[in-house]
């Protein structure tokens, strides 16, 4: 066990979310305490011992979430948010990816290893409403908190908000042999960690909430639900932390700095074990973190907060000991050498609400920006060049792989980023330099994961080649999907104004 316990939150304090212009905060609900919402676990269609057979199915609905009117919500095989999948290593998946919704969207698995672009579900893989279309891929890496959300141009942000999220946990044998809690919903419990604004009639209104620098809202929604308590029956709790919202950061810490310890990062097991009284997430972060609640009393409530504001009461029931000590070592890291004579690849993040851009470009679908052949370990540095009033963090995202991060602005990274990664928050005037391979070729998007930053542009893409295998891709264009969205909301495509495109036409730019 790792002796050090950290108790700052690591990130530059002058670039929180707090400090933007447009910055909303956090206001404790108002209404009665409910119990805390746990995503059901989907039911395969049909499983062996080799395959698994899912149905996903988009679909528009309403969700109780406050007192009063539902509020009209968008989801994966219910209402809001989604059925959690899971994902045994070594098994083949084939999925149906079904849209119910009255608007073209498309699967995203974020952090899972699938070729690119199809597979992996980004922007050239729409879905029109009423088809389906149908992805086989087998699961080939360690097990891990993954998830599933919206990522069609340029309405990510907005299909997301309106509760397009869901989780996809990968298992492995190693795993499930370690000391650590493995009862889903009882105590290997997800938190889904969002935040929306309730307008009339408890409704959601993202055109009303429209921030191009991140769409905020002042009510914490913890998997779907307002206010919420969990029941502890057990004396270790681990919770799967995401960061699922638009924009927020979330720096989470329990009522007397009670001490936990993170086990997982985005991509898996972390080599140790870090403890922590504080711990800060950017969008599209996960963490696994293990509760240790022996020195609570049966019947006291543990809070756990982000900022200064309550998001969930855990009520501390009798539970039996639990005197199961985690190893000091979890698993094996992978790090593998750098391919001789490979030039560090640099990308640059810049800019804020409009101006956004990676690279000094605005994302283009049809345009590969990069190219890497698979197999290839290669540097890559990733600057935020932001300074503007302090500038923000940006959480830089790679799709199709799980990376390294090998330094900040060459010290070593944050005590919580030696495993896996998909996702890492940038600080203004900082570099990170992550160790990057594919393992399938493609096309694969990289962006800020600010949903309306990458709406809005600050997003590329990368081919990942195989020199005996040369292949071509039908890459989608924004004429098409501009068309496909004009003929179903039954308007003219000249009157179509989506958030993300605002971005573009004020910098004078072409989608
Ligand atoms: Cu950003």
């Amino acid at each position: 066990m790792t002796k050090s316990l950290n108790t700052d939150y690591f990130f530059d304090e002058a670039a929180y979310n707090t400090h933007d212009g447009g910055y909303v905060p956090l206001a404790e609900p108002k209404t009665p305490q409910q119990a805390l919402r746990i995503p059901p676990l989907l039911k395969p269609d049909k499983e062996t011992a080799t395959d698994t057979y899912y149905t996903v199915e988009a679909q528009a609905g309403e969700t109780q979430l406050l007192p009063g009117k539902k509020t009209k919500t968008w989801g994966y095989n219910t209402s809001l948010l989604g059925q959690t999948l899971v994902f045994a290593q070594g098994k083949t998946m084939h999925i149906d990816l079904k849209n119910s919704l009255p608007e073209l969207t498309t699967f995203h698995w974020h952090g899972l290893n699938v070729p690119g672009p199809y597979t992996d579900g980004g922007c050239h893989a729409p879905v029109y409403p009423g088809q389906t279309r149908h992805i086989d891929f087998k699961v080939d890496q360690p097990a891990a908190t993954l998830w599933l959300h919206a990522h069609p141009c340029p309405s990510t942000a907005e299909q997301v908000w309106k509760g397009l999220a869901a989780l996809a946990l990968v298992t492995d044998d190693h795993e499930a042999q370690l000391p650590l809690p493995h009862t889903y919903g009882v105590d290997d419990v997800p938190l889904i960690l969002q935040d929306r604004r309730f307008h009339e009639d408890n409704q959601w209104d993202y055109e009303a909430d429209y921030d191009p620098d991140g769409v905020q809202g002042p009510t914490p929604l913890i998997n779907g639900t307002v206010n919420p308590y969990f029941d502890v029956t057990t004396q270790r709790l681990r919770l799967r932390l995401l960061d699922g919202a638009n924009r927020r950061e979330w720096r989470l810490h329990f009522s007397h700095d009670l001490p936990f310890t993170q086990v997982a990062s985005d991509g898996g097991l972390l080599p140790e074990p870090v403890a922590f009284t504080h711990l800060m997430l950017t969008c599209a972060e996960r963490a696994e973190i293990i509760v240790d609640f022996g020195d609570v009393t049966p019947g006291e409530t543990v809070t756990l907060y982000s900022d200064d504001v309550p998001l969930v009461r855990f009520r501390v029931h009798e539970f039996t000991p639990d005197t199961a000590v985690l190893p000091e070592h979890l698993v094996e890291m992978p790090n593998p050498d750098v391919t001789p004579d490979m030039p560090i690849r640099k990308v640059v993040m810049s800019g804020m609400d409009e101006t956004v851009m990676m690279d000094g470009k605005k994302f283009g679908m049809q345009r590969i920006d990069a190219k890497q052949q698979v197999g290839n370990v290669e540097l890559w540095d990733v600057t935020n060049t932001n300074d503007m009033e302090g500038g923000m963090v940006h959480p830089f995202h790679m799709h199709g792989t799980q990376f390294l991060v090998v330094s900040r602005n060459g010290r070593a990274p944050y005590p919580n980023e030696h495993g896996l990664k998909d996702t890492v928050g940038v600080n203004p005037g900082e570099t990170v330099r992550l160790k990057v391979w594919f393992d399938h070729t493609g096309v694969y998007m990289y962006h800020c994961h600010i949903l309306e930053h990458e709406d809005g542009g600050m997003m590329a893409q990368i081919e990942v080649f195989d020199p005996q295998h040369p292949k071509t891709y039908k890459l989608m264009d924004m004429e098409t999907l501009m068309k496909a969205v004009a003929e179903e909301r039954g308007i003219a495509v000249k009157d179509l104004h989506l958030a993300g495109m605002r971005s573009y036409e004020k910098m004078g730019m072409k989608m």
